[in-house]
């Protein structure tokens, strides 16, 4: 008799995909739920704070990338939420945890965003982390998600560029300019270090999740390899990042930084952050608007079902 348990396992450390319809452990399949959903919901929260600002995008120009770019993340969030339910959990029971505050989204979203340079800044810093993150995903052992986050992968670089073009050109421009992207550049720092999550010794998933290839690096690790980026990047900008402590390590071979605000952080990741609420609310409300459009789409759906077991 085979062991399931061993196949699996045998297959992760192949690199052979984990697909829906394999025997895999409880624990497994609740790890990837639970991620899969939290970053399904961060994309559709995260549209919140660019959509504040289509409407004063300063260009038509910059109108139209920032509505793509918007609209682009709807997408991941649908690809996402695809995937999780190929792990037997339906949409519904999952927006129900976003809604009633039992499911996470990523600390970042409850952030305001009070000038247009926060767009820059986002796309930049925020999106950064995120390809920062989501490289690696591409090759998780859960064939569906690695094969969503080759597309998201795809368009969040493109959203990166968007958002560094945004804040070169304002560093280029008036001085008032300048300083606007400076102020956004040094309110965004430090919640983008956050998104990687807590220090590895105070995660309690890496561990286990790098053992099963869902993780590739650590939290430590890739937030490392940010900070090495966007310490260079930002002399382009010849703006600056706001950690006094930020400083080529020649024998670390990596530049060393600040202290995090690791109570900041769990105080945003437990409901208490500047946007929290709003955040909350602006969802539940749209889901409540949005009945009577899936009442219609279902309604649509059974109506074409019928016709077509009418003609077969
Ligand atoms: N915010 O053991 P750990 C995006 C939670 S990008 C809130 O290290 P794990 C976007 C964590 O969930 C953002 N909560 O956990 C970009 C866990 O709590 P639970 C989304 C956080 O899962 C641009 C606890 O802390 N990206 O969407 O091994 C525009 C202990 O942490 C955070 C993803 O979701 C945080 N920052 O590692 C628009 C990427 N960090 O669940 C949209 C996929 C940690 O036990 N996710 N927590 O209650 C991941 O890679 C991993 O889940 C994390 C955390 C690295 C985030």
């Amino acid at each position: 008799m085979l062991d399931p348990e061993k196949i699996f396992l045998d297959k992760v450390y192949e690199e052979i995909k984990i697909e829906p319809k394999d025997w895999m452990p409880d624990q497994y399949r609740k790890t990837l739920i639970r991620q899969i959903s939290q970053h399904a919901h961060s994309e559709i929260v995260g549209m919140l704070p660019e959509a504040n600002w289509i409407t004063r995008a300063p260009t038509l120009r910059r109108k139209a990338t920032l509505i793509a770019k918007v609209q682009d993340e709807a997408g991941h969030g649908l690809y996402l939420y695809s995937a999780a339910e190929t792990l037997n959990i339906t949409r519904d029971e999952m927006l129900d945890q976003l809604h009633s505050g039992k499911a996470k989204y990523s600390s970042i979203f409850n952030y305001p965003t009070l000038t247009w340079a926060d767009m820059g800044a986002i796309g930049w810093l925020v999106d950064g982390a995120a390809i920062m993150n989501q490289v690696p995903l591409c090759r998780c052992s859960y064939g569906p998600y690695a094969r969503a986050m080759i597309r998201i992968c795809k368009e969040e670089s493109f959203h990166q560029r968007q958002g560094f073009e945004i804040l070169l050109t304002l560093s280029k421009g008036t001085e008032a300019q300048r300083k606007m992207a400076q102020d956004a550049i040094d309110r965004w720092w430090w919640p983008s270090i956050m998104m990687f999550g807590p220090n590895d010794d105070a995660s309690p998933h890496s561990a286990q999740s790098m053992a099963w290839k869902i993780k590739r690096f650590s939290n430590d690790e890739l937030r490392q390899k940010f900070i090495d980026m966007c310490a260079e990047q930002v002399k382009i900008l010849r703006l600056t990042l706001p950690d006094e402590k930020l400083k080529w390590n020649e024998k670390r071979n990596h530049f060393d930084f600040g202290e995090i605000n690791w109570k900041e952080f769990w105080n945003v990741v437990n409901g208490n952050g500047p946007c929290n609420k709003e955040r909350l609310a602006a969802r539940t409300k749209a889901h409540k608007d949005g009945a009577w459009v899936r009442e219609a789409a279902a309604a649509h759906a059974e109506k074409r079902k019928s016709r077509a077991q009418k003609a077969a």
